[in-house]
């Protein structure tokens, strides 16, 4: 979901953490194989919506921007697409394994925006 203006506490967002909750895990690889089947999933108060954009004007995050990539939130391979592949990086990176993303893309786990000023 989109909020329209200044929520009084943005979810920190951070690359793979898909349902904005904190966490990196299973959780959000199922997120990215959901929203790629069209099927229904629900995600914290404030949190973007797959594949909406990570910029100023985006993503109802006034305050942030994006440092690098992914242009749009869940595309945690940066492809430029939020599908399962997205979902198959969160769960190498829980396993500890490398991660194949199209740099410049943060790393997953890392935090996506930072304050503005
Ligand atoms: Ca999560
Ligand atoms: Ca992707």
């Amino acid at each position: 979901m989109v909020i329209m203006g200044s929520p009084p506490s943005s979810p920190n967002l951070a690359q793979g953490d898909f349902n904005c909750d904190g966490v990196v895990n299973g959780e959000d690889a199922l997120l990215a194989g959901l929203f790629e089947g069209n099927l229904p999933f629900s995600q914290i108060f404030g949190c973007p919506d797959l594949n909406s954009p990570l910029n100023s004007s985006g993503a109802g995050l006034p305050d942030s921007a994006p440092v690098e990539g992914p242009e749009v939130f869940g595309d945690a391979n940066c492809d430029g697409e939020v599908n399962f592949g997205d979902g198959i990086e969160v769960l190498k990176w829980i396993a500890g394994l490398p991660n194949d993303q199209e740099d410049p893309c943060k790393d997953i786990g890392s935090p996506l925006v930072v304050p503005v000023g």
